[in-house]
C-alpha cells in the first residue's frame, strides 16, 4: 500500500538532493485570514522562502490527497474554498471521502513529517484553553507535537489561551522549547508573555545544532521554536488589554462555549483593534517564515 500523499516536484526534488524546505500550514489561509487578502498572504510567505532559496510546501488535504507542496492553483482552492479545518483524527475520514481540507499545526506536523520535512512555520499554536481544567479543551497540537520529529516557528500562543498551563502541557509531553534570542515566551501579538522559558538560543545554526541531538537521543517529540516580534512591531499592550478583556467579557455574556470561542474571540478582537490585530497577525507570521527559513538552510549545511 502507498500513501495517499502528493508531494509536489519541486518539494521532492528538494528533499532528495538534501536543500531546504520549510512546510507552510493552510489553516490560517483558510480560517484565520479574511478572503482576498488571505491569498496574497499566501503567496506572499511562499515567496519570503524562495527569496532565501528555500522550497516552501504548503500543506493541505486535497481530493483524497495528502498535499505536500501546492500549486498556485490549489493555493487559489485553499483560500477561496470552503474547507473544513481538519486536525489529524480528521485526516482518515477526509481521505476516505475524496474531500479536502485545511491543516492546523497538528495535521501540518503530521503531513509534513510524512513527506521528510523537518522544519515547519506557523503563526500560532493551539494550546491549553481557559477554563480547561473544566471543558478539557487542549488543542490536538500538543499531543501531536509530543510524537513527530518537526521544529515548529511559532510566536508562541495566543493571549486568548491559558498561557502558563500550555507550557506545563508542553513541559508534560517532553517538547523541546527554544525561546529565539528571548528568555520569555511570546504571547503571539505581543512580544512577552511575561512567562519565563529554561532555555534561549541566539540564531538558527544554534536551532539546527539541538535538532541534530534530539536525532542522536531519538527522542519522539518537536523542537518548539518561540520566536516573538520585535517589541516595536507588536500590538499596543493597552489596545491589546482592553481588546482582550472585552472580547472574553462578550463571550462570557453571549455564554459561548467549545469550538465557537476561538473564532469569536478572534473575530471580536480584530474588530476592537480595527485591523491592527490583523496586520500584526501577518508580520508574524512572516517573520516565523524567515525564521523558518534560516533554520532550514541551517539544517540542510550540516
Ligand atoms: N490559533 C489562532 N488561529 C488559528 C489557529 C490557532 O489564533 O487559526 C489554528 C492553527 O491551525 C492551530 C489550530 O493549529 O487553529 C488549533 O485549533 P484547535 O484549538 O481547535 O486545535
Ligand atoms: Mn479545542
Amino acid at each position: 500500500m502507498s500513501l495517499p500523499l502528493s508531494v509536489s516536484p519541486a518539494v521532492a526534488a528538494a528533499l532528495e538532493a538534501g536543500t531546504p524546505v520549510v512546510a507552510l500550514e493552510s489553516t490560517i489561509i483558510s480560517h484565520g485570514l479574511p478572503r482576498p487578502d488571505n491569498l496574497e498572504a499566501a503567496r506572499g510567505f511562499e515567496s519570503i522562502l524562495s527569496g532565501m532559496g528555500v522550497v516552501p510546501a504548503t500543506i493541505a488535504v486535497l481530493d483524497g490527497q495528502l498535499k505536500a507542496g501546492l500549486t498556485d492553483d490549489e493555493l487559489v482552492r485553499i483560500a477561496g474554498e470552503d474547507i473544513p479545518k481538519l486536525s489529524v483524527r480528521d485526516l482518515p475520514i477526509v481521505l476516505a471521502r475524496g474531500g479536502s481540507g485545511a491543516t492546523t499545526v497538528a495535521a501540518t506536523s503530521y503531513i509534513a513529517d510524512l513527506a521528510g520535512i523537518r522544519v515547519f512555520a506557523t503563526g500560532g499554536l493551539g494550546g491549553v484553553h481557559r477554563g480547561a481544567a473544566e471543558t478539557f479543551d487542549e488543542s490536538a497540537d500538543l499531543k501531536v507535537l509530543s510524537e513527530v520529529p518537526i521544529t515548529v516557528v511559532s510566536a508562541g500562543v495566543k493571549s486568548i489561551l491559558d498561557i502558563p498551563a500550555t507550557l506545563e502541557r508542553l513541559e508534560s509531553l517532553g517538547v523541546i522549547v527554544l525561546g529565539f534570542g528571548t528568555d520569555t515566551f511570546p504571547s503571539f501579538w505581543l512580544t512577552d508573555s511575561g512567562f519565563e522559558l529554561d532555555w534561549a538560543v541566539p540564531d538558527a545554526a544554534a536551532v539546527a545544532e539541538v535538532m541534530a541531538s534530539r536525532d542522536e537521543l531519538g527522542q519522539p517529540a518537536a523542537i518548539l521554536v518561540a520566536n516573538p516580534l520585535p517589541v516595536t512591531e507588536q500590538l499596543d499592550p493597552a489596545v491589546h488589554d482592553r481588546a482582550l478583556a472585552d472580547a472574553l467579557r462578550m463571550a462570557d455574556e453571549q455564554g459561548l462555549s467549545g469550538k465557537e470561542v476561538t473564532p469569536f474571540l478572534l473575530q471580536t478582537i480584530v474588530g476592537l483593534t480595527g485591523g491592527e490585530s490583523l496586520a500584526v497577525n501577518l508580520k508574524i507570521a512572516a517573520n516565523n517564515i524567515r525564521v523558518a527559513g534560516e533554520i532550514a538552510r541551517s539544517w540542510a549545511s550540516r
